[in-house]
Order: C-alpha cells, then structure tokens, then sequence
C-alpha cells in the first residue's frame, strides 16, 4: 500500500503496536535533545531513574534559555546540567552556541530519523526530513534510559504547496496562513506532512521554521521530504554524507488535505494575542511599531538575517523603533560577522543580541508599556514579552525589517524595493563550544548541585475517593504560559518548583495558589484546547505541588495532557461541554471508586456543592491508567 513519508519512518521505527489512528504505538528514538529551562527536570529524572549510558545514538544538552544570569542560580542550572551530562554520555552546547532547534538543524538532524525533545519546537528537526516531537521532561528522560517513546498514531494531513513564492513573501507567511485556516487546535492529534512542487522552492531552513510553528497547530510533528536541498544544506554544514533522498509514495492517501497556493500569498501577520488570529499585512493596514524584534528558533537562520541585512543596509532605523535581533547559531553569527553583514545591521542602527532565546521567552527586551512590537516568534501570548499590555504581532523577517525602518507595518509587495536570492555558502564546521562525555562516566563524575536545585514534587497513589475543591475556572486555549509564567524573573527558578509554584496562574489570577493552599485538594476547570503551548512539565509540576488532583477540560492539548498523567494528575474531557457553564469555584466534586472508574469509558463525578452529575471522559491508554493509579511516572517505574 502507498504509504505518506510520516507513516514510512514510523513505520521503520515501530517496536510495538501498529499504525492505526489512535492507537499507541512504541518506536525507537534515535535521538534527543533537551534545552536548560526543561533541562534541569530532565536531568533530575534521569537521575532518579538510576541508568549508566543512555540508549539513544545521540543526546545533546543545549542551554539557550536562560541566560541572563542575574544571580548564581541559572549558571548553577548549567554546571548541574553539564555535570550529568557528563555522567551518561550526554554531549552538552555549552551557552552561546545558540538555541537548541538551529543548532540541532545545523550539527545533527539526519533525515529519516526520530527525535524526542523537551521542548515543544523540537518538530523544527521536520524541515530536514525527521520525525521530530517535542514532548515533557519526564518522557525525554524515558527515550535516553530506554531508547524507546511511547505515542498515540497520529493522522497525517497533507498540506499540498502548490506554485512558488514571490519575493517578499516568505515561509513564516506560509505557516501563518496554514494557523488561519487550520487554528492552534487544528493540528491536535495529527501530523502535518509538506508535499508538492511548491516544496522544491523552500530551503530546508524555510522548511524549519514551517514545521516549528506547526507546535503552534499543536500537531504532534510536521515534516517535509528530504531533497537535492536537502542535500545541499548538509553540505553546506559538512555533512553531506547524512543525506539520504525521502518521500511519500505518489499515490499516497492522506487523512486530510489543505492545498496552499504560494503564488498567491502575501505577507501575513498574526494579531495579538494567539499565532493563529492571523491577517493579511495589508488589511491590518500601516499601524505604528515600537519594537521590532528579530531571531527566536523560527527565524533566525543565515539567510532570514541575511535578508535583514540587505534590508537594512546602508539605511537607518525609525527613530522611533528599537530593532532588536539574535542570530540562532554560532555558526551564523560567526559567518555574518565575517561577510561583513553584521555591520549592515549594526550601522543601520540594530541591538545585536546574544545568540540565544531572549526575548522570545520573556528574558530582556520587553516593550514599553502598551508598545506594538513585531516579531519574527512563534508566540504572541499575552504578557509573554514580558510587558502585559503589549501588542505582539507575529510576521517574517522580511516585514520585520522594512517595518523597522518606516516606523509602521509595512510589507514589501508594493514597496518598489527588490530583493535578491541569497548566494549559498559553506559554513566552517565547528565543535568549541561542545563539550563531550568521552571518559566520563557515574563514577568519576558527581552531580553538581546548586542550592537552587531542589527535588521534584511526587504524587500519591490514587486513594479509593478523589475529593476537590474548584479553584480555577478558565476559558478557552489556556496556555502552559497561563499556567506556569516564564519571564526573567521566573525562568531562573525552574528546578526549584516549590518556590515556582507560588506563582502558578499568576497572570490571570493572582489569588491561585493561596486557594490551592487553603482547599488542600483542588480541581481546574478549562475549556477548550487546555494547556497549549510549551512543553515545560512545569505547567503540572506547580499544580500537583499546590495539590491540584485532576483538571476536568472540553479538551487538551497533547503534551501538557501527558504531562499531567506523567505527573498523577487526573486530566477529564467532559462528556457534555455544557456541564462546564454550570461549575463554579468553590464547588467540592468529588470521584468515587476511582480505581474501578479509570477502567469504565465514562467517569461519574459528583458535584456535591450542586448534587449535579458530569460524565467524564479518560481516554487514557493502559500505561496511562498505571501511571495514575501509581501516582505519576517515576512512582510506577520505582515500583
Ligand atoms: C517556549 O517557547 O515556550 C519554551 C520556553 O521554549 C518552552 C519550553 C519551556 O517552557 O521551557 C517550549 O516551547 O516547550
Ligand atoms: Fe527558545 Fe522561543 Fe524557540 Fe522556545 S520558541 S525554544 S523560547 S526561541
């Protein structure tokens, strides 16, 4: 039978189960990486887990988030990290290397591989031909100790490209224009896979930064097949002999399929405060810009910050704006420094940036009050930049850098400006900032614990009755940044969840954690699309530390969803939506008989404030019904 590319390296993947829509499948996971502000919980876990040598071909250990280092606890973070690196035979990138996707794409991806990341751009690995998935800590820990993960068999749907792109058009206005029509739910539970003869035109970094915002669809992974441009990148990076052609069958047949026409693109935009409130440059018209900011694992390659530079040249900022811009790579730094390019973008008036995730994730760079900042990101949430009452908006490199220099929105269409094809280049391989585990091992090495550095919560096995109290009602597409916050003051906290976890929902509730602390035992109550976002198990960690017992939801976003079964925390998708309108904080909802309810399809819970009944649904896999009798993961696995 014709088969798609995804089901084709799933297939040579596969340990156990078949591929059959939502069923679980086990597949062998060739590699893994894990960045610093997932990593430290990673590496705890790994710990935890008592393994010597991992079972992947390669795991890398990048630090890219947090990097401020405004007291001793991130570089603690790093110095841990590196330690048990070290100890398991983790290669580590040591910061300024740059952010874990780029570098990834540029040192490691080998078409036709798996590869698990604790971060939920991994899928960024797809533009090279791999199955990449971002997924939690704990699970990342899992592949490296056993090589294998665990998931449910997405369906595959088929984004057909069909034409070429017009100059000034680019692959960010491909992949906000897939987020308006498709929506930040409308890729849960599938994996979106690029064909087409639109295909041959897009670099595999364009590819990249596609399947990286596919984690913004919550798709399970995206992935284009590997080509001669293929090839030529890893020829480019030295790496020529890791290419290998991929495609689907021709006759392939797709659960879904969304034709895009390049031709007929123009730059989008995607509009405060979601990635798929997209529009049209055009229609939101010449709005005024404060910040324009530059770089994030979507767009920070040589030849999106080559375009800038052209842009840019021999021309100067609004003074109106502040341009900020981060490259994603040593590499691509060190390359643009030596073609001189760096000097167009520093003489035109740019804040260079280090090469790491910055602004993206809160650390420095925030706006002005009520600023509108453009950025090349994957993210507008609110209040992530740092600045509550900002405006993000989402756009290409190409819009980025021509606005940076009107002072407005501004796209290149009908600027009258041209813009070249950048010539290729070779880049010089190297490995200083890498740091390998040759000779180390459990024994010579000890972990080097920082007082920052404090165990992970665990839960309790389930009793017979689970009883809570609601203490958060929330609407529709909560983000894991609703959840657990990240800005510079939070981020160099993440291995210290006790103190983190005062902070749980801090930006759209204040007064969470202290009802948490008073009801004992609590229930959130959510919408649709709960928990979308990042990968960080932080989202779980901090409710199961305030005793957040389970989350009763009109659905969930699949990693945050895993994160909380890995946790012990119970995650219910209602079986009626509307019993949602009826819940109100305060109410006691109890389960009874859990142990017997987590076998039935529906789970009766009891509204004892109201004396109402809610039909509940688990879904949940045998493993995950282990994992929740047990109380989390580690707590089955130590048994
Ligand atoms: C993000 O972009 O939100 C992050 C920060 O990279 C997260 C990981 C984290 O929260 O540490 C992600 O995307 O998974
Ligand atoms: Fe870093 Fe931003 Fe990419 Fe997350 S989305 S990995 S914070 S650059």
């Amino acid at each position: 039978m014709a088969k798609t590319l995804a089901y084709k390296i799933l297939e040579n993947h596969l340990l156990k189960g078949s591929l059959i829509p939502g069923t679980e499948i086990t597949i062998k996971m060739d590699q893994t990486l894990t960045q610093d502000s997932t990593g430290t919980m990673v590496y705890l876990q790994l710990e935890a887990m008592n393994v010597d040598r991992i079972k992947t071909e390669l795991s890398v250990a990048y630090i890219d988030h947090n990097m401020l280092q405004s007291g001793f606890e991130s570089a603690d973070d790093h110095a841990f990290i590196q330690s048990v690196a070290k100890r398991h035979g983790v290669l580590y990138s040591k910061p300024g290397n740059g952010i874990c996707h780029q570098l990834h794409l540029e040192n490691y991806g080998i078409p036709g591989k798996t590869l698990l990341g604790s971060d939920s751009h991994t899928p960024t690995g797809g533009g090279l031909g791999m199955i990449a998935i971002g997924a939690g800590g704990l699970d990342v820990a899992m592949a490296m100790a056993a090589g294998t993960y665990s998931l449910t068999v997405p369906k595959v749907l088929k984004v057909d490209l069909k034409g070429k792109l017009r100059p000034w058009v680019s692959a960010k206005d491909v992949i906000l224009y897939v987020l308006q029509q498709l929506t930040v739910k409308g890729g849960v539970g599938k994996i979106i896979e690029y064909a087409g003869e639109g295909v041959q035109s897009l670099s595999v970094t364009d590819r990249a930064t596609i399947t990286n915002m596919g984690a913004e669809l919550g798709a399970t992974t995206s992935l284009f097949p590997s080509d001669e441009n293929t090839r030529d990148y890893l020829a480019q990076q030295g790496r020529e002999q890791d290419y290998i052609p991929l495609a689907a069958d021709p006759d392939a047949v797709y659960d879904e399929v969304l034709v895009v026409d390049l031709d007929q693109l123009e730059p989008m935009a995607a509009k405060p405060h979601s990635p798929d409130n997209v529009d049209s440059v055009k229609n939101i018209g010449p709005i005024k810009v404060d910040q324009v900011a530059i770089g994030s694992c979507t767009n920070s390659s040589y030849g999106d910050l080559m375009k800038v530079a052209q842009i840019l040249k021999g021309k100067k900022v609004h003074p109106d704006v502040s341009l900020v811009i981060s490259p994603g790579s040593s590499r691509i730094l060190a390359k643009l420094a030596e073609n001189g390019a760096m000097a167009d973008l520093i003489l035109a008036g740019a804040r260079i940036i280090e090469n790491a995730c910055g602004p993206c994730i809160g650390m420095g760079q925030s706006p002005k009050s009520g600023a509108v900042s453009l950025r090349t990101f994957n993210r507008n949430f609110k209040g992530r930049s740092g600045t509550l009452d900002a405006q993000v908006y989402l756009v290409s490199p190409e819009t980025a850098a021509l606005s940076a220099l009107t002072g407005v929105l501004s796209e290149g269409l009908d600027s009258g400006l041209t813009l070249e094809p950048i010539p290729e280049v070779t880049f010089t391989p190297n490995d200083n900032f890498i740091v390998y585990p040759e000779g180390t091992n459990k024994e010579n090495t000890p972990v080097e614990m920082g007082p920052n550095i404090k165990p992970f919560p665990r839960n309790n096995p389930l009793g017979a009755l689970l009883a809570a109290e609601v203490t958060l009602v929330a609407g529709n597409n909560i983000t894991t940044d609703d959840i657990m916050p990240s800005d510079s003051n939070l981020l160099p906290y993440r291995s210290n969840v006790p103190y983190l976890a005062n902070f749980c929902f801090s930006k759209i509730d204040k007064d969470f954690a202290g009802r948490c602390q008073k009801a004992g035992a609590s229930a959130i109550i959510g919408g649709e699309n709960y928990g979308q976002g990042s990968s960080r198990e932080h989202a779980a960690l901090a409710p199961l530390q305030l005793g957040v017992k389970f989350v009763l939801a009109k659905s969930f976003a699949r990693i945050h969803r895993s994160n909380l079964i890995n946790s012990g925390i119970l995650p219910l998708i209602f079986e009626n939506p509307e019993d949602y309108d009826a819940l109100q904080l305060g109410h006691i909802l109890e389960i009874e008989d859990i142990q017997d309810q987590l076998e039935k399809d529906i789970i009766l819970l009891n509204n004892r404030t109201t004396g109402r009944e809610i039909r509940a649904k688990g879904n949940y896999s045998q493993l995950e019904k282990e994992m929740l009798l047990a109380g989390g993961r580690i707590n089955l696995i130590s048994k």
